[in-house]
């Protein structure tokens, strides 16, 4: 069931309007990946935070009317907000108060998947508790210290004090088994190896970008891959729809996020690994946002960093339907594509163009499979296109196309010497 979410900030003066409402817009977009619904927008102009609790105190009470009005369970504070802060905006609002930081770390949490990625958001997840559990602690008050005092911890710990000892002892951990796993490196690469032959293409740019958007056009709404090969990669991989040759697997990522918390850029790098993995990244970026450059920019630079350069780009600028100049983009950006994923005709394009790249430099060979080697067989079928079948006593010919690394992996096995002209 989808929880209702009202979006509330503070509009400082130091602000301004255009970079506000792009920040709330992108919060409104963050709560949806979180599966939130949300029924309204909430701001107050202010020269600086409340200190007790963030919004004004008449302010408050028009939030938690809007609140009950809307039957809204949370709400999503668009800064990052202190633990009393949060604390105090719950209890008078009568709701679930998380502030940016929490909504992407929720976010990062649910995307994390190799383990460096997930060590990385965990500890990032546990900083950002710790303090918080410190004040709940707090605002728990004596009560708490005296019933723990009785309560079999040695030493008069509070319940405060013990978590957070936890809390540390938990992220010396974790930092240990990150140092441990040599950045992950290993792993990333024997599961690089295991996916060898597999067309796959990830969607990066900022979030708003039309990453999702493309991803359900580019693949048809449910055509989710059930094959048991992907059983360990995210729901959020599916195959290019119409299906092509080879097939190409389309996975999207979370997101670039314009004001991210300085706190979770290691976390964010490394729930790029899908980025790695690819052997073709198309980088949306949407060209009706006023602030489209820079972004652009910054994803190219955050892919350098995570070690990306090497994989081939294609630059798309989409929601050209919503103005911006398709010419002056072309000229600068040699070799982009200019629009609309809610035009099917360019949607398409961008089909074509992905299947394109991957058509580019197929290879053909001819692979003898004996009877004894047919497990084989669905695997050629899985990453190369099956031009011609021949049997006989021994076994069977198969004429092959498809990417060279795939092609030359199986010709070592199994090449047939070419026949005699
Ligand atoms: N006008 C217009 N809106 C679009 C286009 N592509 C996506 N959108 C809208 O932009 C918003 C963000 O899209 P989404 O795919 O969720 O972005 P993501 O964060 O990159 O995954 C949604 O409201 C989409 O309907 C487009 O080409 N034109
Ligand atoms: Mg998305």
């Amino acid at each position: 069931m989808t929880k209702r979410a009202i979006v509330a900030a503070v509009h400082l003066s130091s602000v301004s309007d255009l970079e506000f409402d792009a920040s709330l817009a992108e919060l409104r977009q963050l709560a949806k990946t979180l599966g939130f619904e949300v029924v309204a927008t909430f701001t107050q102009r202010r020269a600086g935070f409340d200190k007790a609790a963030y919004f004004g105190t008449g302010k408050r009470e028009e939030l938690r009317l809007l609140r009950e009005q809307h039957g809204a369970e949370a709400i999503l504070v668009d800064h990052e907000i202190s633990p009393s802060q949060a604390f105090n905006l719950e209890k008078e609002l009568g709701a679930e108060v998380m502030d940016r930081t929490m909504v992407i770390l929720e976010i990062f949490h649910r995307h994390a998947r190799s383990r460096t990625a997930r060590a990385q958001v965990e500890i990032a997840r546990l900083g950002y508790m710790a303090p918080r559990l410190r004040e709940a602690a707090k605002q728990a008050g004596p009560k708490d210290r005296a019933r723990s005092g009785t309560g079999g911890r040695s030493g008069g710990e509070s319940h405060g004090e013990l978590d957070r000892r936890k809390i540390r002892d938990r992220i010396a951990e974790l930092q240990t088994e990150l140092d441990a796993m040599d950045l992950g490196r290993r792993t990333q690469r024997a599961r690089r190896q295991e996916r060898q032959g597999l067309a796959r293409v990830a969607l990066v740019g900022y979030t708003n970008a039309g990453k999702s958007t493309l991803m359900r056009a580019l693949t048809g709404s449910d055509a989710l891959v059930a094959d048991k090969l992907f059983a360990t990669l995210d729901t959020t991989v599916r195959a290019l729809h119409p299906e092509t040759v080879p097939r190409v697997l389309v996975s999207d990522t979370v997101g670039f996020i314009k004001n991210l918390p300085h706190g979770l850029v290691a976390s964010f790098k490394s729930t790029l690994d899908e980025a790695l993995e690819a052997s073709l990244l198309v980088h949306v970026v949407d060209a009706s946002d006023p602030g489209f450059e820079r972004q652009l920019a910054v994803t190219d630079e955050v892919l350098d960093e995570i070690g990306a350069q090497a994989v081939p780009r294609l630059l798309v600028f989409n929601k050209i339907d919503r103005g911006g100049d398709e010419a002056a983009l072309r000229a600068k950006h040699p070799g982009c594509l200019v629009m609309s994923a809610r035009r099917p005709g360019d949607v398409a394009k961008l089909h074509g163009a992905i299947a394109a790249f991957f058509q580019r430099d197929l290879v053909e060979a001819e692979l003898f499979l004996p009877w004894n080697a047919q497990k084989t067989r669905g695997e050629v079928f899985d990453t190369c296109r099956v031009l011609e079948e021949r049997s006989d006593a021994a076994g069977v010919f198969l004429r092959i196309r498809g990417e060279p690394e795939a092609v030359k992996r199986l010709s070592e096995q199994f090449g047939a010497p070419r026949r005699a002209p």
